[in-house]
C-alpha cells in the first residue's frame, strides 16, 4: 500500500481529496492481490463543488467558438495516441479485459476525439424560406449547460469519450462519475485533457459510488443533462430522478442480443462471429451475443463447431497477449454469472454443452475467472433466453424459418443489437427491417459498432436517444429557431400570409 498511488478528484482545475477524507481500493480482477490504485470515496459535498465549478466555467466555455473548442479536442486526442499503450495496459489491470481489447477501447476514444474535432466546423443548423416577405429563418445549436455523466466499467474510456467529446464540443461543461471499478481509465483521460490546457471547471471528475455520487449528481438542480450507461434497473431510477425537474436524460441500458443463423449461412463465419460476440470482453458488453437462434438445418454443425471453439479459448490474465478471454470484472459480477449458469443447469430441457462454472487452481484462484459456457436446446420462455447475463454465457435456440427466427429475436424486453448470417440478401434486409433493435449487422457479430454511427437501442435498452455519431450532438445541444424580420413593419405569421 505504501507505494500505491492515491488518485484525487478533479474539480475546478485542481486535483483535490474528497471532503469525506475516505478512499476506496481499485484491484486487478485477474489477481486480487494486486492493488491498482486508491481513489476518493466522494459524497454530495464533492458533487456540489464540481457542479458549482462547471456552472461557473460554462459562462465562458459556451462563448468559445466551436472550431476553437474542437482544436482542443484534437490536441488532447493527439496526446491520447501517444499514451495508448500505457493506458491500455492500465485498463487491463483495472478491469481485466484482454490487452487487444483495451487497445481497442482507447482507440475508440481516439476515434471519437478525431470525429468530434471535425464536428467543430460542422455544427450545422439549417435555413428555410419564410412564409412572409423580407423575413429570414434559421435554426442554430446551443449548448445545454452542465452535463452529468455516469459511466460504466466495461468500456472505461470509450464510453466516457462518447459522452464527453460531443458535450464539450457543443460548449457544455462536464461532471463525470466513473464506475467505481474503473476510475483509473477516466483519471488517465482527464489528466491528458487537463494537460492540454482546458480551462478550469470545464471538466470535473468525482469518484465514488452510485448512491453517494451518482444520486446527488442526477438530482442536482444545476445539472441540465444526465447521460447514463448501465443497467435498465438503475436507468429507470435515473429517468425518474430527471423527470421531476424535466432534466435532459440520455440512457443506454441492457441488451439481450441475438445472432440469427440461417440455413444458407457460411457456418464457419457464423461460428467466428458467435465466439467473438459471446466471449469477447468476457461477455461483458451491452452488445454481447447471448442468444444464438439457429436454423434447424445447420444447428448440429453450428453447435459442434461453436462448442469446439469455446473449449479451445485460452482464459487468463489479459496482459498475456496469447490470452483470449480475461476474468469477470469483480467477485460480485462473477457470482452473478455463476448464478445464471446454475439457473441454466436447473432448466429441465436446456442442455449444458460446455463450461458451466468457475475456473480454479493455480493463478485462477487469485482472479474471478468463469468458463465459456454454452447451453443448447434453449427455448424462449427460459430465464437464460430472456435476462441479461453480462458474462461468459450464451445459448442456442432452434428455429425452422426466417419468420420464426425474427419472432424469437424480438421475444425480449431489450432492443440493442442483433445480427443475421445469411447469403441471401432478401433475408438480410427482411431481418434488418423486422428485428426491433437500434443496431443491426449482416454477416458480422452483434458487437463492433464504430463511433460515427448512432449507438443505442429501443424497448428497455434506451429512452429514445442515441450517442456517438451526430446523434451525440443531439443529446448535448438544444435547437434554437431564429426569425429575422427585415421588412420594417409588423408581419403576422399565419395571418398576413394569404
Ligand atoms: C458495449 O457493448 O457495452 O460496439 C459497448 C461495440 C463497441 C462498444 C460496445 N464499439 O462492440
Amino acid at each position: 500500500m505504501a507505494d500505491t498511488k492515491v488518485y484525487k478528484n478533479f474539480i475546478n482545475g485542481e486535483w483535490v481529496e474528497s471532503k469525506t477524507g475516505e478512499t476506496f481500493e481499485n484491484r486487478n480482477p485477474a489477481n486480487i492481490d494486486e492493488l491498482v490504485g486508491i481513489f476518493q470515496k466522494s459524497s454530495e459535498d464533492d458533487v456540489n463543488d464540481a457542479v458549482a465549478a462547471a456552472k461557473e466555467a460554462y459562462k465562458k466555455w459556451r462563448l468559445v467558438p466551436a472550431p476553437k473548442r474542437a482544436e482542443l479536442v484534437m490536441k488532447f486526442t493527439d496526446r491520447l495516441v501517444k499514451e495508448k499503450e500505457e493506458f491500455s495496459q492500465q485498463m487491463t489491470r483495472e478491469m481485466g479485459k484482454v490487452i487487444k481489447e483495451t487497445r481497442g477501447d482507447v482507440q475508440e476514444a481516439i476515434d471519437m476525439g478525431y470525429y468530434m474535432a471535425g464536428e467543430g466546423r460542422r455544427q450545422f443548423g439549417f435555413t428555410t424560406p419564410s412564409e412572409l416577405p423580407n423575413k429570414f429563418m434559421m435554426s442554430v445549436r446551443q449548448p445545454k449547460g452542465v452535463c452529468g455523466m455516469i459511466t460504466p466499467w466495461n468500456f472505461p474510456m470509450a464510453i466516457p469519450s462518447w459522452k464527453m467529446m460531443p458535450a464539450l464540443l457543443c460548449g457544455n461543461t462536464v461532471v463525470i462519475k466513473p464506475a467505481t471499478l474503473t476510475p483509473l481509465s477516466v483519471y488517465n483521460y482527464i489528466k491528458i485533457i487537463e494537460e492540454s490546457g482546458i480551462p478550469a471547471g470545464v471538466v470535473n471528475m468525482v469518484t465514488g459510488s452510485g448512491g453517494s455520487v451518482g444520486q446527488p449528481l442526477m438530482t442536482h438542480k444545476d445539472v441540465s443533462v444526465i447521460s447514463f450507461t448501465g443497467s435498465t434497473h438503475v436507468g429507470r431510477k435515473v429517468s425518474q430522478a430527471c423527470a421531476t425537474d424535466f432534466r435532459g436524460c440520455h440512457l443506454e441500458m441492457g441488451g439481450k442480443n441475438c445472432e440469427l443463423v440461417m440455413n444458407d449461412a457460411d457456418v464457419d463465419l457464423a461460428v467466428e462471429g458467435a465466439v467473438w460476440g459471446a466471449f469477447g470482453t468476457t461477455g461483458q458488453r451491452c452488445t454481447a451475443t447471448s442468444r444464438m437462434i439457429v436454423h434447424k438445418d445447420v444447428i448440429k454443425e453450428f453447435t459442434e463447431k461453436l462448442v469446439a471453439r469455446a473449449k479451445a479459448l485460452k482464459i487468463g490474465n489479459g496482459l498475456d497477449e496469447s490470452v483470449d478471454m480475461g476474468p469477470a470484472v469483480n467477485e460480485s459480477q462473477m457470482n452473478s454469472v455463476l448464478k445464471y449458469m446454475e439457473i441454466g443447469k436447473n432448466e429441465d430441457k436446456a442442455k449444458l454443452l460446455c463450461g458451466g462454472g468457475r475456473l480454479t487452481g493455480g493463478d485462477y484462484d487469485k482472479g474471478f475467472y468463469t468458463e465459456p459456457t454454452i447451453f443448447g436446446d434453449v427455448t424462449p420462455e427460459m430465464r437464460i433466453f430472456q435476462e441479461e447475463i453480462f458474462g461468459s454465457v450464451t445459448s442456442i435456440t432452434e428455429c425452422s424459418s426466417l419468420e420464426e427466427g425474427i419472432e424469437m429475436a424480438n421475444n425480449t424486453e431489450y432492443g440493442l443489437s442483433a445480427s443475421i448470417y445469411t447469403q441471401d440478401i432478401n433475408k438480410g434486409f427482411k431481418a434488418m427491417r423486422d428485428i426491433y433493435t437500434g443496431i443491426f449487422y449482416i454477416n458480422a457479430p452483434t458487437i463492433g459498432a464504430e463511433v460515427h454511427l448512432p449507438f443505442g437501442g429501443v424497448k428497455n435498452t434506451g429512452n429514445g436517444h442515441r450517442e456517438a455519431g451526430v446523434a451525440g450532438i443531439e443529446v448535448f445541444s438544444e435547437w434554437k429557431s431564429v426569425y429575422i424580420d427585415y421588412s420594417g413593419k409588423i408581419q403576422k405569421a399565419q395571418i398576413d400570409n394569404n
